[in-house]
């Protein structure tokens, strides 16, 4: 059953709690301790504390009553790029500098970047930020690795590493300006464990944006035509750095919209992934200070 953060509607701003979902009952089971705490375990460990905590019925809550705020707390979020065909030639069109984004694209390395401490992502239903000082921004739906300590992948989510075409497009070294602003990564509605999910290199991600009712633009892709594997990813983000608490990883994106497609003010954004669930959130944008 997938474990999810939520918060009491009824104390919206309280602290999160962490849960497991029922999905057939529309329960959220409460757990005691964080996510941190199930990610510094191994995953033996993991699983039999699960267990534990599943006995102990802490408290039980209608689906109704809780708002699922984004699965993460201590954990940073780190994104992997050009992982897909798409990526590349959509960036390859879009930027100054194409041949960066070939050369990656076939590197041994990875692209591997910063997108988000875990206190700054938003969760399903809450507004996802476009830069105010960009008129070229898109949706980004990605699987989403959650990664213990050890480096062991622990479940999966979904994730919207929301994104500026038009800063990144500028000069790649804008990535981090084009990535990393207010709500500009979403994740959710829950972590679904390896044990209860079928073949994540065979899952559809389908998206779609909803304006005023209609359907803007919708995509679907197949985390079969990666360009690379899970475990290279993570073995890449864990060479040279520490993640006591866990951490979470987006695989990049397959789905990227045609040139004349860009997030406004309102737009509804949805993510669906196979057996992990869908994550939705309204578009907002975010004034930024100092520009003309
Ligand atoms: O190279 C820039 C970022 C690529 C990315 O975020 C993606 O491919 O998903
Ligand atoms: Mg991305």
């Amino acid at each position: 059953m997938p474990i999810c953060r939520f918060q009491l509607r009824q104390t919206a701003g309280g602290s999160a709690r962490l849960g497991w979902v029922d999905r057939e009952r529309e329960r959220v089971f409460e757990l005691t301790g964080t996510l941190g705490d199930l990610l510094r375990l191994g995953a033996t460990e993991r699983l039999d504390r699960l267990v534990a905590l599943r006995r102990s019925n802490v408290g039980s809550y209608p689906l109704t009553a809780v708002n699922l705020v984004a699965p993460v707390d201590e954990q940073e979020v780190w994104a992997a790029g050009v992982t897909y065909a798409r990526s590349r030639d959509a960036r390859m069109e879009e930027s100054t500098q194409e041949d960066v984004y070939e050369r990656i694209y076939f590197a041994a390395r990875p692209e591997l970047f910063f997108k988000a401490a875990g206190w700054r992502c938003v969760g399903p239903g809450a507004r996802v930020g476009i830069r105010g000082d960009s008129d070229w921004n898109v949706p980004e739906p990605e699987l989403t690795l959650v990664i213990d300590g050890n480096g062991e992948i622990a479940g999966y989510t979904i994730g919207n590493d929301v994104s500026s075409r038009s800063i990144e497009g500028e000069n790649p070294l804008y990535l981090p300006q084009a990535k990393s602003y207010f709500a500009s990564c979403a994740l959710g509605p829950w972590i679904v464990l390896p044990e209860e999910l079928d073949d994540p290199t065979q899952m559809s991600i389908r998206v779609a944006i909803e304006r005023g009712g209609s359907v803007a633009w919708e995509g679907e892709a197949s985390t079969a035509t990666m360009q690379r594997t899970f475990a290279d990813l993570v073995s890449y983000l864990y060479r040279a750095l520490d993640f006591p608490a866990g951490a979470l990883l987006m695989t990049g994106t397959g789905l990227v919209p045609p040139a004349e497609v860009t997030l406004q003010q309102d737009d509804v954004v949805r993510i669906e992934i196979d057996g992990i669930g869908m994550l939705e959130n309204r578009v907002a944008v975010v004034a930024v200070r100092g520009s003309e």
